[in-house]
């Protein structure tokens, strides 16, 4: 794997670049907005710093051959701090194999820096230890030697069961655990040192949750966008926080529509919203009367339709929704996101995304991550529907509270950062 920073006016320029040079298997691993410096920085623009990697094997279908790099250097800058959750946030795990393992990552670690580190035998300082140690293996390096330092095998092995056992923590599905264990192994045996393994691991991952996809607008207006899901996941606060997005900081022309004639209150608090961005809002009760309505609203560039909460198992509810959505004129581009709260049991999300892709297609919105410290199910529910991630949301406050799913920032927190 080669990893490679490049710079560009815009983050598209810098992508761009990374593109031209490492072809279709590029994966943007960071992207770092570089603030001017300097007596004349307010005259001065930012920069973009993107961070990319592509496999060796992807390589060869660049589009143009570059000066390849030197194997084994690392070059992931990591713009987030990168925080161990405390122990009482921690499930504690008391059991002998984990204890081992942490005791030789703590060995490891100060042969490595060739320190004396006081190693006392209690759960916080281990995992203080493997912050540092994180914190070292996926900060920008500007002084680590070029050549991969190899390592003896069973120290490789143990760093993949450290990294086992933060993932199930994590709550990541055991199935996929050991579907990125299994790929890290292959690298593990072919002698790579743990800065190259874990650097493989950060790669996988990030391959596996994919590009996020938010709305883009395309030329044929209105774009109309369906937001489905359980009751009380945050459908109705999600749009509104687009909604702004789009109105306030891009200036775009945006109408809401809601679709949920079961609760008299769900009409009102979109209205709400409505009022404050001073957009159009409409309640519609047929694909008829929504057909009509875009016909009012040609020259509008978004149209967001709020659904009704429903219960996964509620057949009669989701054939309404199944019904307006395809009733919608061909003339009109159509997405639709499901929304799910990232509080709920793995089981439950599994039922409801199995209910929703029978009838339709759609990427996912995961809210409510402000409630949770396990992000785990993200990428089960990724993996198992293969829907593209859009937004996140953290919080109730509007518009703030809502940000385009961070791979990068994602694999952190997964593989046990902040
Ligand atoms: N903590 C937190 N609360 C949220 C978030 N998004 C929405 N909420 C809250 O969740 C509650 C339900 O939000 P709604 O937007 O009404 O949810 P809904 O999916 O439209 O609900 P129904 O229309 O009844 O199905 C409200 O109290 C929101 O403020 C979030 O990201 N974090
Ligand atoms: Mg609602």
């Amino acid at each position: 794997m080669t990893i490679k920073k490049f710079q560009g006016k815009t983050e598209e320029e810098a992508t761009l670049k990374a593109k031209q040079e490492f072809g279709a298997g590029t994966v943007i691993m960071n992207v770092k907005e570089v603030k001017p410096k300097g007596f004349f920085k307010a005259f001065k623009n930012s920069t973009y710093e993107v961070t990319a990697a592509v496999e060796e094997n992807e390589r060869a279908v660049a589009i143009k051959t570059p000066e390849i790099p030197k194997p084994g250097k690392i070059d992931i800058s990591a713009d987030e701090d990168i925080q161990i959750p405390k122990p009482e946030e921690t499930k504690k795990n008391d059991s002998v194999a984990v204890e081992n393992m942490w005791a030789s990552l703590e060995e490891k670690m100060k042969n490595e820096s060739k320190k004396e580190i006081a190693v006392e035998n209690n759960l916080e300082e281990k995992l203080e230890s493997l912050q540092n140690f994180l914190e070292k293996k996926l900060a920008p390096e500007e002084t680590k030697e070029e050549e991969p330092q190899e390592v003896p095998e069973d120290e490789g092995f143990k760093f993949m069961k450290m990294i086992y056992s933060i993932l199930l923590e994590n709550e990541v599905d055991e199935k996929y655990v050991n579907q990125i264990m299994d790929e890290v192994e292959t690298v593990r045996k072919n002698g790579s040192s743990v800065d190259h393994m874990l650097s493989s691991i950060y790669q996988k991952m990030i391959l596996k949750f994919g590009q996020p996809q938010p709305i883009e607008l395309t030329e044929s207006k209105p774009k109309l966008v369906f937001f489905v899901g359980p009751t009380g996941v945050g459908k109705t606060t999600t749009i509104a926080k687009i909604a702004s997005r789009f109105k306030v900081e891009k200036g775009k022309k945006v109408a809401l529509l809601t679709a949920d004639t079961y609760r008299i209150a769900a009409a009102e608090q979109l209205r709400t919203y409505a009022n404050i961005l001073d957009t159009p809002i409409k309640v519609i009760y047929s694909a008829e009367e929504l057909n009509d309505t875009l016909q009012e609203w040609k020259d509008y560039d978004l149209v967001l339709v709020d659904t009704a909460g429903l219960s996964h198992k509620n057949e009669e509810q989701r054939n309404d929704i199944k019904n307006l959505i395809s009733g919608v004129s061909e003339e009109y581009e159509k997405e639709i996101y499901l929304v799910l709260s990232a509080t709920t049991k793995y089981r439950d999300l599994k039922e409801i995304v199995d209910a929703y892709k029978a009838e339709f297609e759609f990427k996912l919105i995961f809210t409510k991550l402000d409630e949770t410290s396990c992000y785990g199910n993200i990428l089960n529910m990724k993996l198992y529907t293969g829907a593209d991630l859009s937004y996140v949301t953290c919080g109730q406050n509007v518009p703030e509270d809502i940000e385009v799913f961070n791979m990068q920032k994602n694999v952190k927190i997964l593989l046990g950062g902040k």
